[in-house]
């Protein structure tokens, strides 16, 4: 289904004028407002093939009704939040259940709605029924060369099917691990990885990145063999320019400094992108902000300042994507709690007075310090975010606006109570 414009405008209307009030009364205190509002238009979240339908956990899956069946049924989900928020211009596929039949159809299609194609997803963490080998053990990692050149081959696919779609980057994450003490020789499997690594490497074009993504536990309990920052950026600097190493939030242990990680990654021209999302107790893939909302913040506090002092710029020097799972909300909706979240904190990060910290840093004036980040992290910045939406053509209230429009039910109608997703 496709959002008419005029629903926007309608609604828009209806809430100009309390909407004029409270961006007045929060820009008063922005010292460059408009140009918080211009980052923030530019300001783009891509939005995974996986996220449009519901999760599930190992214990199971109940289903939202009116998923999307199809690579245009989750490229019109992600048209329509696009629609509405202005903020999430494109979308990440997962081969192979992604695997464009026609590309260039499938490139204008998407690109009716507004969208491109970010970074590619490689699979070899559970078995294809066409598959010759078994990832049971791996794939990147394994001890028999077959299964390593089997897992090396479909990256290379991977990469070929995102070059017909103008995407940039092939996206790699491992579940490679072990799950006892003893089932592994951990030198010799990081030392495969590499090897492996570096023939998917070989392949990129030239304007290509690879991003390693790393991740402590699960499905592996005892091991993982990229499992840690240190182990991915190990890769990605034996590998070379064209490889970084990816953080998703989720992918750490309890109370880890992500926000350090993300730092140093950044000094070192290392750190590809971002997976976002939130988690209480592991890798819970909550709604972005849901939990933590401040560490969140913080994270964004050291883009900004790392960024800006390596003349980045915001928007297009590092990838920017969600990588959640819903398991009892409507994904749509979930999405776009996330996005505002996101720009909810890159805009408070955008309103930390960084000449004023770096002052009471010099100082050692503690208190001074913690007082500026607070300042900012505690503006209530919505209404501006509101106006960065309203002036792009978006919808200044898009949840509202998406359970107004019944938008749910006409999806459920055009596809069915039963839909399933293809995918994870
Ligand atoms: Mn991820």
């Amino acid at each position: 289904m496709e959002l008419g414009k005029h629903l926007i405008e309608e609604h828009n209307q209806s809430l100009l004028n309390t909407h004029k009030r409270k961006f007045d009364f929060v820009a008063e205190g922005v010292s460059d407002v408009e140009g918080v509002i211009k980052k923030l238009i530019d300001f783009q979240i891509a939005i995974p093939s996986w996220a449009l339908g519901t999760g599930g956990t190992r214990f199971g899956r109940f289903s939202g009704g009116g998923e999307p069946r199809s690579l245009e049924e989750k490229i019109a989900d992600v048209g329509l939040i696009h629609a509405l928020n202005k903020s999430s211009n494109s979308i990440s596929l997962h081969i192979p259940w992604d695997i464009p039949e026609n590309a260039t159809e499938i490139k204008a299609y998407a690109s009716h709605f507004g969208l491109h194609f970010d970074a590619v997803n490689s699979n070899t963490f559970q078995d294809q029924p066409s598959q010759a080998h078994s990832y049971k053990y791996g794939s990147l990692h394994h001890v028999d060369k077959a299964v390593r050149q089997q897992a090396i081959e479909h990256n290379i696919e991977v990469i070929k099917y995102g070059a017909e779609l103008d995407s940039k980057a092939l996206s790699v994450w491992l579940s490679d691990g072990s799950n006892f003490p003893g089932q592994l020789n951990m030198r010799g499997a990081f030392e495969r990885t590499l090897d492996s690594l570096q023939h998917i490497y070989e392949a990129l074009p030239n304007d290509w990145k690879v991003w390693v993504e790393y991740k402590p536990y699960e499905p592996n309990f005892y091991s993982t063999t990229i499992g840690d920052w240190g182990q991915s950026y190990l890769l990605s600097s034996k590998l070379g320019e064209k490889a970084q190493t990816l953080v998703d939030l989720g992918h750490h242990l309890g109370s880890t400094n992500i926000e350090q990680i993300v730092s140093l990654l950044l000094m070192e021209g290392k750190l590809a992108g971002f997976h976002f999302n939130d988690s209480k107790y592991g890798d819970d893939d909550l709604t972005v902000g849901s939990i933590n909302p401040y560490q969140l913040f913080l994270i964004f506090n050291e883009l900004v300042e790392g960024m800006d002092a390596r003349g980045m710029n915001h928007a297009t020097a590092i990838g920017w994507m969600i990588d959640a799972s819903h398991n009892v909300k409507d994904p749509i909706e979930d999405l776009l709690q996330s996005v505002e979240a996101i720009k909810i904190a890159y805009a408070q990060a955008l309103l930390v007075d960084q000449p004023a910290l770096v002052q009471a840093q010099q100082d050692n004036d503690v208190v001074q310090a913690q007082e500026i980040l607070q300042q900012a992290y505690r503006t209530d910045v919505r209404p501006i975010l509101a106006e960065a939406r309203l002036r792009a053509g978006g919808a200044i209230q898009p949840l509202a606006l998406f359970r107004g429009t019944a938008a749910r039910n006409q999806l459920i109608q055009e596809r069915g109570l039963k839909a399933v997703s293809t995918g994870l």
